[in-house]
């Protein structure tokens, strides 16, 4: 008999108790909490099945999103078990190929930056495959990878990165101190919205962290989640969803402070920020300030934006669906580009399941011939999408528009065409004439 904790059992075996809500603000510990965003009860996002688990229950957790009146943090109180999430992953993240340019650059710019720091010792925190870190050493760095997914940790050191298989904590970084030294730079990407032990995260950079050493991390932005009416990218691996306010308050209660933020394009609009011990070595760059009127200007400090975003989700899924059962009912095939995390939030809170959509194609190996978790649509080999071309595509990798769009060019060439879901159902390219209602089967435009 398997065990729980077996790392082979999929995540919809496991009891409940691996479920836990928090009574209170992941950053400021605060009390007063609003749930403002409601999307319902979903399977876990990368928890992908075989065909046998179809058989079987699925664990469905709430997917509901709460406003910290004090520290102004969006955020989920029902959290899962990290271990079950993250110890044995299907994200890769070089599967994107955008994603390898974004982090060539992203190299570039620390190594120009901070070329000492780099040198002495780069720490990365969620190093996934080691998309950054690779770029990092070939370069003259000296990396260090941290990252709790054993699969994806294979692979990294395969490509010759040097990973630790653990999650990083305070204790961890001790450890990395004794055996290494102090580091220069730490780097976290997609990873302090993951985390139900931030503080402790944190800690640990600040003990890790050289006295001029520089802690750069990238998050999702919540002004791009709302200006974006990104509501998929909610899902429970995504515990917070950051502005500046939260993340201020944060570092500063560990004595770190951030000196320069930018936006940057990754994954629907992220925020790549630069901070360091406090007080502060480095000069403090202007777009802080600009960011942080730009927040308060929208509102991210005030419950009613988020209670005004909240109307718009309802609206994608009714509009989808009346799309998609319109091309239905005419006839036309549609397909689903990429098995995203967030596409199994859209799937799930818009009720699109395979009677709608034939099949998904990814690049990403282990979740090929598995279905997508709650909503069971087979995903398939890229190959598929000329074995058995669709007419339409749902783009639930929308943040790869442009490079999907283009890589595709021949898809379009023959009259196919792209659905992109948010911030509102659009479909590329432009359909001039209205599809019907109902009505007789139309030829493709
Ligand atoms: P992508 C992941 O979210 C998970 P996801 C995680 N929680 C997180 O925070 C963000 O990243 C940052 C495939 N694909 O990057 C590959 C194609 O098949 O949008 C991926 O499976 N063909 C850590 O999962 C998926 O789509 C292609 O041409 O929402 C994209 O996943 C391309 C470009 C991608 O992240
Ligand atoms: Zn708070």
């Amino acid at each position: 008999m398997r065990s729980q904790n077996d790392l082979n059992s999929p995540l919809r075996h496991i009891a409940p108790r691996f479920v836990k809500k928090r009574a209170t603000c992941m950053v400021c510990g605060d009390k007063k909490l609003t749930p403002f965003l409601f999307l319902g009860k979903t399977a876990v996002a990368n928890s992908f099945l075989t065909k046998r688990d179809l058989l079987k229950r699925e664990l469905k957790v709430p997917l509901t999103v709460y406003y910290c009146h004090a520290c102004h943090l969006i955020q989920l109180l029902d959290i899962v078990d990290r271990k079950l999430l993250f110890e044995k992953y299907a994200y890769f993240c070089s599967a994107s190929t955008p994603l390898l340019r974004h982090f060539q650059n992203y190299a570039e710019e620390l190594l120009k930056r901070f070329p000492a720091q780099a040198k002495k010792l780069t720490v990365e925190i969620a190093s996934n495959d080691g998309i950054l870190l690779k770029p990092l050493k070939e370069r003259g760095a000296r990396v260090l990878g941290v990252d709790p997914a054993r699969n994806v940790v294979q692979i990294a050191r395969r490509k010759g990165i040097p990973t630790i298989a653990d999650f990083f904590s305070a204790k961890l970084a001790r450890k990395i101190l004794r055996k290494y030294g102090k580091a220069g730079l730490i780097v976290a990407n997609n990873v302090l919205a993951h985390t139900d032990t931030l503080h402790d995260i944190i800690a640990g950079v600040k003990e890790l962290l050289d006295e001029k050493g520089v802690f750069v991390f990238e998050v999702q932005y919540a002004i791009d989640l709302l200006d974006s009416n990104e509501f998929d990218n909610t899902y429970h691996e995504h515990i917070c969803y950051f502005s500046l306010f939260p993340l201020t308050y944060l570092l500063k209660k560990h004595g770190l402070e951030i000196f320069d933020v930018k936006r940057v394009d990754t994954q629907g609009g992220s925020i790549r920020v630069f901070a360091s011990h406090s007080p502060l070595r480095f000069p403090v760059k202007k777009s802080l300030s600009l960011l942080r009127l730009l927040e308060h200007k929208k509102g991210m400090d005030r419950l009613a934006t988020y209670r005004k975003f909240a109307k718009r989700p309802p609206l994608v899924k009714h509009m989808l669906n009346q799309l998609l059962q319109t091309l239905k009912k005419h006839g036309k095939k549609i397909a689903g580009y990429g098995a995203p995390a967030k596409g199994n939030t859209l799937l799930q809170y818009c009720s699109i399941g395979p009677g709608l959509i034939d099949y998904i194609i990814d690049t990403t190996p282990v979740k090929q011939n598995k279905f997508t978790p709650g909503t069971h649509i087979p995903i398939v080999h890229p190959s598929m999408l000329k074995k058995s071309t669709p007419d339409y595509i749902l783009l639930l990798a929308w943040n790869y528009a442009d490079a999907i769009i283009q890589k595709e060019e021949w898809f379009s060439k023959q009259g196919g065409k792209f659905i992109i879901p948010v911030p509102k159902p659009a479909i590329h390219p432009v359909t001039t004439r209205k599809l019907r209602h109902s009505g007789q089967r139309k030829k493709k435009s």
